[in-house]
C-alpha cells in the first residue's frame, strides 16, 4: 500500500491558503474497511451517535440525527493501526510544519434528503486558544462529494486571520456553532472518493446540506501539535452537550458572563 509524500509544491500551497486537496491518497480498499465501521455506527446510532444538528424542537429520544456526528474509534479496535491513520499525520505534519499527533476523529453522516449545512465555524472556535494555530485536520469522504452532497468549502487564506466571533446555531439544542467570515474568496472543493482534504484549524470552513439522494459520509481526522495539551482556554461561546443525558454545560472558565439560557439543560 502506497501513499503519496508532501512535495514542496503542497507544502507552499497549504502554508499560503490554509487548506490542500491531495487527489487519489486513500485506497479504495481502505476506504471500503472504514465505511463497513462508519455503517455499524449509522445501524445503531441511537448508541453511538449524537445529532450534530440536533432540532431544539425534538425531544431527545425523536432526534432526527441531521448529521449523525459519532466516531469509528468507538467500533474498531485496531483503528490507530491503520495505514491510513499513520499516513495523514506524516503528511499533516509536513503540511504545518510541526510534528503532529492524531487527536481524535469523528464521523459525519448527512442522510439524503433532511439533513443540515455543517455551518462556517474555524476549529479552533471548538477547541480555544491552546490550540491556536497549532492543529491540522484530514477531512476523508466516503463519496464523491461536491455542493449538493455536502462537499468542503473554505475560505483561501482565511487561516491567516483572527479567530471569528462564533455563537449558537439558533434552533439548534447540540453543540454546534457558527461564525460569519468573508465570503469573497470562496473555494468548493469537490472531490472523488479516495481523495481527501487538509484544512488549518484556523481556516474558516463549511460543508453545504445533503440534497442528494444517497448518504454523504465523511471522517474528519483532527491532529494537533505533539504536546499541545488539547483543547482549552476557551472562547466565552463554548459550550458541551452532552446528548446521553440532554445536559449542556459550559467550561469553567467561561462561565462567566454567559447568558442564563446557555445554562439550561435540555431534557
Ligand atoms: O463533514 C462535515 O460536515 C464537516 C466537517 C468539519 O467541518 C470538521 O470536521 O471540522
Amino acid at each position: 500500500m502506497s501513499f503519496p509524500k508532501a512535495t514542496e509544491e503542497q507544502i507552499r500551497f497549504f502554508r499560503e491558503h490554509g487548506y490542500l486537496i491531495v487527489e487519489d491518497a486513500i485506497p479504495q480498499a481502505s476506504l471500503d474497511e472504514l465505511e463497513g465501521y462508519c455503517d455499524k455506527l449509522l445501524d445503531d446510532k441511537q448508541r453511538y451517535a449524537f445529532d450534530w444538528a440536533w432540532d431544539a424542537k425534538e425531544k431527545k429520544e425523536e432526534r432526527s440525527f441531521k448529521i449523525v456526528q459519532s466516531s469509528p474509534s468507538l467500533v474498531w479496535g485496531d483503528i490507530d493501526d491503520q495505514p491510513y491513520r499513520k499516513w495523514l499525520v506524516e503528511f499533516g505534519s509536513a503540511l504545518i510544519g510541526s510534528k503532529q499527533e492524531f487527536w481524535y476523529d469523528q464521523f459525519l453522516g448527512k442522510p439524503p434528503g433532511k439533513s443540515s449545512p455543517t455551518y462556517w465555524h474555524q476549529d479552533e472556535g471548538y477547541w480555544g486558544r491552546n490550540l491556536r494555530n497549532k492543529g491540522l485536520t484530514c477531512w476523508i469522504p466516503l463519496q464523491d462529494v461536491n455542493a449538493e452532497n455536502g462537499c468542503m468549502h473554505f475560505i483561501d487564506g482565511g487561516h491567516t486571520g483572527d479567530v471569528l466571533v462564533h455563537r449558537r446555531v439558533e434552533g439548534v439544542a447540540s453543540d454546534l456553532l457558527t461564525c460569519d467570515p468573508d465570503e469573497s474568496k470562496l473555494v468548493v472543493a469537490p472531490i472523488k472518493r479516495g481523495s481527501v482534504t487538509f484544512h488549518h484549524s484556523n481556516m474558516p470552513h463549511m460543508t453545504t446540506a445533503n440534497i442528494s439522494k444517497g448518504w454523504r459520509k465523511a471522517i474528519s481526522n483532527h491532529m494537533q501539535e505533539v504536546g499541545a495539551g488539547g483543547e482549552g482556554d476557551h472562547y466565552p461561546w463554548k459550550v458541551y452537550v452532552n446528548q446521553r443525558t440532554g445536559k449542556l454545560t459550559v467550561p469553567e472558565t467561561v462561565k462567566q458572563g454567559v447568558p442564563a439560557d446557555f445554562k439550561d439543560a435540555r431534557g
